[in-house]
């Protein structure tokens, strides 16, 4: 490890680079990377949720939207909501995590694809800093999903194995598939709208996690105001293929843009 560290290179990010946000989202990976509780690994799969983040211009688009409000009504009408956490997501969003809990009463829980005894410590003591404990640590009491036979298969009893609603976030295809099957309401937060996990989830946001838990949180400030017959109503109409398919023939159409209006080449500033 220590040989990879000094391999490192790290310089200073002017503030008015034109990619300045998105390079600073890559060093807060690398810092939970370094810090020993980002995987390698997670560090490919951002590079690959920024090629598609890039598809659909980088902002939250409609049907991600839509299935927001879709996902915060599922969260807020669930009776054991639990939003699961990985290296990435701590990384990346785990103070809008923390809110996004509190506005909807949901438990957070650790559940690592490559997990360590380790980096669950890490990652919980990353939130037990900012005063929330989480579930899913080797203290807690860990139960098994069957159907899983990744690490992802410890979950606690008192959180994921008992949740009703389950949101996961930058996640690999099996779980979404074995929650589903153990009949819960799985959403997931996925730019790549092909993945698995994507395809397999009840409710799937295609929008990057720093900005997704950010808007939920709005969300749901704004929906608990409302009565429980219309979070039902937003819950039951929505159709998650149509959400799918919008994203699609979104970047579509706006690749098309691109291409006919000269959209593809930068004038000098
Ligand atoms: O921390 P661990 O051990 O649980 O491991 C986490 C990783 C990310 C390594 C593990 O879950 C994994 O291998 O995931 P995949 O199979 O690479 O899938 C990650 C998905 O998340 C891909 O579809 C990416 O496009 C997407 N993604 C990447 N970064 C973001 C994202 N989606 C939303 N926001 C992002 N910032």
């Amino acid at each position: 490890m220590l040989n990879v560290v000094q391999r490192m290179v790290f310089v200073e990010i002017p503030p008015d680079h034109p990619r300045y946000l998105s390079l600073k989202i890559r060093e807060k990976l690398v810092e939970g990377f370094l810090e020993g509780y980002v995987v390698p690994q997670g560090l490919i799969a951002h590079g690959r949720g920024e090629a598609f983040d890039y598809l659909i211009g980088e902002e939250t688009i409609e049907p991600a939207r839509r299935a927001m409000y879709a996902a915060v009504a599922a969260l807020l009408l669930a009776r054991h909501p639990v939003i699961s956490v990985n290296g990435n997501v701590a990384a990346l969003a785990i103070d809008d995590v923390i809110e996004l809990a509190r506005e909807v009463n949901a438990k957070i829980e650790v559940n690592l694809f490559y997990r360590t005894p380790e980096r669950v410590r890490k990652i919980a003591e990353k939130f037990r800093e900012r005063g929330v404990e989480v579930l899913g640590t080797d203290d807690d009491e860990l139960c098994t999903i069957p159907e899983l036979h990744s690490e992802r298969r410890k979950v606690s009893c008192r959180g994921i194995y008992i949740a009703d609603v389950v949101l996961v976030a930058i996640e690999d295809g099996d779980r979404t598939e074995a929650l589903r099957k153990l009949g819960k309401l799985v959403i997931a937060i996925d730019l790549n709208p092909l993945s698995r996990t994507a395809r397999a989830a009840s409710i799937t946001i295609v929008d990057n996690v720093v900005r997704a838990f950010k808007e939920m949180v709005k969300i749901a400030r704004e929906l608990k105001q409302r009565p429980r017959q219309e979070l039902e109503n937003i819950l039951h109409t929505y159709d998650n293929y149509r959400t799918l398919r919008d994203v699609l023939l979104y970047i579509c159409d706006r690749l098309r843009r691109l291409a006919e209006d000269r959209g593809l080449v930068i004038e000098p500033r």
